[in-house]
C-alpha cells in the first residue's frame, strides 16, 4: 500500500509533514516529491503516469491547480489540499482545488488539511487492508478516549 504526495512547492512542506508523519504512523508507504502543474508540469505528468501508488495527495497553494492536474491524469482517488498562502488565506487555494468540473473529481480538504488527508487515504486503503482497518479503529477509540480525559481534568481544574 503507498501513497504518493506532491507538493506545489517545497514551501509546502511546513503543513504536508503531518501528512507524511501520520501515513507513517499507520504504515503506510509514501512517496514524496515536489512538482508544480504550472512551473514543472511535465515532472507532474511524467510523476503521475509512472507511479505505483493506490492513492495521491496533492496540496498547492494560491492558483492550486495541481490536484486537478493530476485528477485530469489518472483514474485513482486523488485527495487535494489547499495551503493557506497569502493574500487570501487559502480561500483562493481552497476555491481552485474544490470547484472541479464534473468529471474529474478532486476529494478536497480543509484548507492545510493535511493530517485528515491521510487519514482520507488511509480510509480508501483499510476497505481492502483488515489490519489497517483495526488501526483505524484503535485511533478513533484512543481520540475518543483523549476527548472524556480532558473532560475529567477541566472538571477536577487539572487541566
Ligand atoms: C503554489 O504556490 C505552491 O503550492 C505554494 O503553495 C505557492 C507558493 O509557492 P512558492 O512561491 O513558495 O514556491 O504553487
Amino acid at each position: 500500500m503507498k501513497v504518493a504526495i506532491i507538493m506545489g512547492s517545497a514551501s509546502d512542506w511546513g503543513v504536508m509533514k503531518a501528512a507524511v508523519d501520520t501515513l507513517k504512523s499507520f504504515g503506510v508507504e509514501v512517496d514524496l516529491i515536489v512538482a508544480s502543474a504550472h512551473r514543472t508540469p511535465q515532472r507532474v505528468h511524467d510523476f503521475v503516469k509512472n507511479s505505483d501508488a493506490q492513492i495521491f495527495i496533492a496540496a498547492a497553494g494560491m492558483a492550486a491547480h495541481l490536484a486537478g492536474v493530476v485528477a485530469s491524469l489518472t483514474v485513482k482517488p486523488v485527495i487535494g489540499v489547499p495551503i493557506n498562502s497569502e493574500p487570501f488565506k487559502g480561500l483562493d487555494s481552497l476555491l481552485s482545488t474544490v470547484q472541479m468540473p464534473g468529471g474529474v473529481p478532486v476529494a478536497t480538504m480543509a484548507v492545510n488539511g493535511a493530517k485528515n488527508a491521510a487519514l482520507f487515504a488511509v480510509e480508501v486503503l483499510a476497505l481492502q487492508d483488515g489490519e489497517l482497518s483495526k488501526k483505524l479503529i484503535s485511533y478513533r477509540e484512543k481520540m475518543a478516549a483523549e476527548v472524556e480525559l480532558n473532560d475529567k481534568r477541566l472538571k477536577e481544574g487539572s487541566l
